[in-house]
């Protein structure tokens, strides 16, 4: 098979030509869309190459029809075709040039460019699906103004919506209609998109702070009308945010969101018309969780912020990708912090952070936020370019402060605005603002590998002074063996003995800055040795050493003025006895739970001053896949076993205290609400409840079952299926799932949660019955959200069946990727997550998950996408 091109970032060029306006005529017929792109095209003054050829990109697929310059048809010897495009010959410095082509939405199985998804068109141009549509230059820093027309049937497709704003529309011959769009600011052909469907939509409008009135829709499918209000909230207090804390307003007369149903991610910023995963957009209480709700409410903002952060200011190149994502996830967690409680947003995105990035940073794909090479840009939109590339953005801010980060990013936006800049960029203007030093600050976008701090301290009672030595390391990565030392912020705080903070000596500061490999900062006036609470807020992306005593640990989870260290201090201490649990069941040793972790858990649970999303955190036990990443060899069994006995124990020496929480929370439900406040009552009913249930009490059966029968919104039922559905009690776990099913069959959504469901259950059997399930009528091997619910579930959600000691498990995942590696090889390629991390198990699960990996690898001509993964994840 021939191998694919590895890109390098050093070999960066500017383009040799611009495109300074891009006319597109799509004529949008049933089995087939014509589409005439005019681009009027100048070379690029600061090339270097003043008589180069010009190349566009362009899919193999394209059917080419007509290509003139200037009204003359070119004759073929002034251009040539490739499989990644058309070169052009001998051209003048200005120039118009027209380009027909023809392509086949039906046949898009892979939802790159313009496909067809529930009888809707529509587009997915980022990375690179623009070059699916029409031959372009389909790169990041050749920007353009687009004007769009859109012809389809007017009965089949009513709806005609594209980027910017509306400038004509009217009826054409033969039932048809076409709409005019005329977008004004420069962008990359990413960020296109058309829509064409028979939608419903709902309608509001919004005043932007320079008195600017704004036509905002949401559409769907008629059926989901009622679905769309909390989008609609979402983005107004979105837009109002923007303007708050970012002095960013919106620059179009509308703003559109579509929902569909075939989508290969969340969401899609394109100017004014973002296009999302129903998954991601449609909300109502009887059909969606608590979770799903705070999810539409964070991308529909995700995405607004893009407005600015990744559309006005855009990446010169892929390798930028985190300039935009990094910095867009921050502002979204920014604003769900406010929009929620800030301590459980951290908590929740440590969480993500720890279990999803940290072990990218350990596996083979390893890659710095800001990777110097890729074959596949697909394959880069990941937990690293974004979560950690949001984590880096708010160590600058937790340097600069929100005064000067505000400072520094409105430098940013208005030195670079209709620009396509670089990661550089982004720091200067940081720099620039406060005159610090960010050189070696940059080590995080160069570096890959997640850095590990070892802490130690010593008290002289005498000399009142404490001291903190802390050094950092940098394991090895691939293809990067030296790592150079990371500047970062340490937050700390020192507990007395009652727990306060002890106040520190003027001139000492509780933020300290790291830069050298291993470093001491001493404090003066400490009248007692104090108990360090490190890391304060998890202020940088970093594993931390410090050897806690299990004391100190309980003390920090009742004391820590930091709600976020309270946390992970119960975190740690949960951690520590599970994975000694774990040791012991290596060694056949009877096993027993500290009690100190039961009176840590009642101290927290009878606590009335600490909130009741804060007690949920608490208490809730670090999960297998996060355990799994503590350890050097994982022994997924034993993991799930020790942690299944803490459980129990818990739930045995505190189910009157679970009980009480249980029912409290059930008697102060009102109507539902998404509210921070209501969510945190039923997180820890629904937590309270799975304690119960691991019991195993036909009591605790009746409080879930009753709790299934009874509840009017999606959050409790889901929450008592899912713990009914992998309990023991499995002729009623059968007879919840009929009944569920037969209650929401005509709800895809919903039905994808019943399919995850029963995906994630740890009993034996589950994969027969997930392959039973695939071949169910509801069950659709095209559509990523259907394959996420069912195949990512078990392969992701469920540790101990997917890795079965027969190997059943990774055999059934090759399957899947084999065959939708045909289809749809981005999603293909996101499914190799789970067995790219063979190194981390013992040998003979090493060597089944190898033998797969190289089974994909001989099954016939690969996509870019998987190629890339396996071949990285064998190396
Ligand atoms: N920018 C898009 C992601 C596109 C992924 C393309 N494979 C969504 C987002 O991050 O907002
Ligand atoms: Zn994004």
């Amino acid at each position: 098979m021939s191998q694919p091109n590895v890109i390098y970032l050093k070999d960066y060029q500017v383009p040799a030509f611009l495109i300074d306006h891009t006319q597109l005529h799509f004529e949008l017929m049933t089995d087939y869309t014509q589409v005439s792109a005019t681009l009027t095209m100048r070379r690029n003054p600061e090339s270097t190459e003043p008589s180069a050829d010009l190349f566009l990109h362009g899919d193999k697929e394209l059917t080419l029809l007509s290509l003139q310059i200037d009204g003359e048809q070119l004759s073929s010897s002034s251009f040539q075709r490739d499989d990644n495009g058309l070169t052009l010959y001998n051209l003048l410095d200005a120039f118009s040039l027209k380009i027909v082509t023809q392509i086949y939405p039906d046949k898009n199985t892979a939802l790159e460019g313009l496909y067809r998804s529930g009888g809707m068109f529509c587009t997915q141009c980022e990375a690179e699906g623009f070059r699916r549509i029409t031959f372009f230059q389909d790169r990041p820093d050749v920007m353009s103004v687009f004007d769009t027309t859109l012809s389809a049937d007017k009965a089949l497709y009513p709806v005609l919506l594209s980027n910017g704003n509306l400038v004509d529309s009217g009826d054409s011959a033969k039932g048809r209609h076409f709409a005019s769009w005329h977008d004004p600011h420069p962008k990359p052909a990413y960020l296109f998109a058309l829509v064409a469907g028979d939608l419903a939509h709902i309608e509001a409008s919004f005043t932007t702070m320079s008195g600017k009135e704004i036509s905002l829709k949401v559409f769907a499918d008629a059926k989901d009308l009622d679905k769309l209000d909390y989008a609609m909230q979402s983005l107004k207090k979105s837009m109002r945010w923007d303007e708050q804390v970012y002095g960013r307003e919106y620059d179009l007369e509308v703003f559109n969101i579509v929902a569909v149903d075939f989508f290969n991610m969340g969401a899609m910023e394109n100017k004014g018309l973002n296009i999302f995963n129903t998954s991601c957009v449609l909300a109502h209480p009887e059909t969606t969780t608590d979770a799903s709700f705070q999810r539409v409410e964070a991308i529909v903002a995700h995405e607004y912020f893009h407005n600015w952060s990744g559309n006005r200011v855009t990446c010169r190149d892929w390798f930028q990708l985190s300039l935009k994502e990094g910095f867009t996830v921050f502002r979204d967690s920014q604003f769900s912090a406010d929009m929620n409680s800030s301590t459980v947003k951290r908590i929740e995105d440590v969480r993500l952070l720890r279990t999803a990035q940290f072990s990218e940073d350990a596996g083979p794909m390893a890659h710095a936020i800001r990777p110097a090479s890729f074959i596949e840009i697909s394959n880069f939109y990941t937990m690293t370019v974004y979560e950690k590339g949001a984590e880096v953005v708010r160590m600058l801010h937790t340097f600069l402060g929100a005064e000067k980060f505000r400072e520094g990013s409105d430098l940013y936006f208005s030195r670079h605005d209709g620009q396509a800049v670089t990661t550089d960029d982004f720091i200067s203007a940081m720099q620039d603002v406060s005159g610090r030093d960010f050189s070696q600050f940059k080590n995080w976008y160069n570096q890959a590998g997640t850095p590990v701090l070892t802490v130690t301290d010593e008290y002289d009672a005498q000399l009142q002074c404490y001291q903190i030595h802390i050094s950092q390391y940098c394991p090895a990565t691939p293809g990067q063996t030296e790592k150079l030392p990371y500047h970062l912020p340490f937050c700390l705080g020192l507990l007395d003995e009652n727990g306060s903070d002890i106040e520190l000596a003027e001139g000492e500061s509780s933020l300290l800055e790291l830069t050298e490999t291993s470093q001491t900062f001493v404090f003066h006036n400490i009248a007692v040795k104090p108990v360090p609470s490190l890391l304060r807020g998890f202020s940088a992306p970093v594993k931390l050493e410090y050897a806690y005593s299990r004391e100190q640990l309980v003390f920090l989870i009742s004391h820590d003025a930091d709600g976020f260290n309270r946390w992970e201090a119960s975190q740690k201490l949960a951690a520590e006895i599970i994975l000694e649990l774990v040791d012991k069941l290596i060694n056949g040793e009877e096993l027993s739970l500290d009690p100190c972790l039961v009176e840590a858990y009642r101290a927290v649970i009878s606590d009335e001053n600490l909130d009741k999303a804060m007690i949920t955190q608490v208490i809730t036990l670090p999960s297998e896949q996060y355990l799994a990443q503590l350890c050097t060899e994982v022994d997924v069994s034993n993991i799930h076993r020790a942690r299944q006995f803490v459980r129990q124990q818990l739930a045995a020496a505190l189910e009157s205290e679970f009980l009480a929480a249980y029912q409290g929370a059930r008697q102060a439900a009102g109507r539902y609400d998404p509210s921070a406040q209501s969510i945190a009552k039923r997180s820890l009913q629904n937590l309270s409840l799975g304690y119960l249930m691991a019991l195993n009490k036909e009591s605790h059966l009746t409080l879930a079952r009753r709790q299934y029968d009874t509840a009017d919104n999606m959050t409790d039922s889901m929450a008592a299926l899912a713990l009914v559905v992998h309990s023991q009690f499995t002729q009623v776990a059968e007879d919840l799932l009929s009944n569920f099913y037969l209650k929401w069959q005509e709800d895809t959504l919903v039905i994808n949660q019943w399919f995850s469901v029963q995906a994630s259950d740890p009993k034996a059997g589950t994969l027969a019955k997930v392959q039973q399930l695939m071949k169910h009528p509801a069950f659709d091997f095209v559509n990523p959200n259907k394959v996420r619910s069912l195949v990512a579930s078990f392969c992701m959600q469920n540790p101990i069946n997917f890795h079965a000691e027969d190997g059943s498990g990774y055999l059934f995942l090759a399957d899947q990727i084999i065959a939708l590696d045909k289809t749809n090889p981005q999603l293909a390629a996101r499914l190799i997550g789970p067995l790219s991390k063979w190194s981390s198990y013992a040998k003979v699960r090493q060597s089944q998950i190898r033998e797969q990996l190289n089974r994909i690898l001989g099954s016939g001509e690969l996509s870019a996408d998987v190629y890339e993964v396996v071949t990285k994840s064998l190396a």
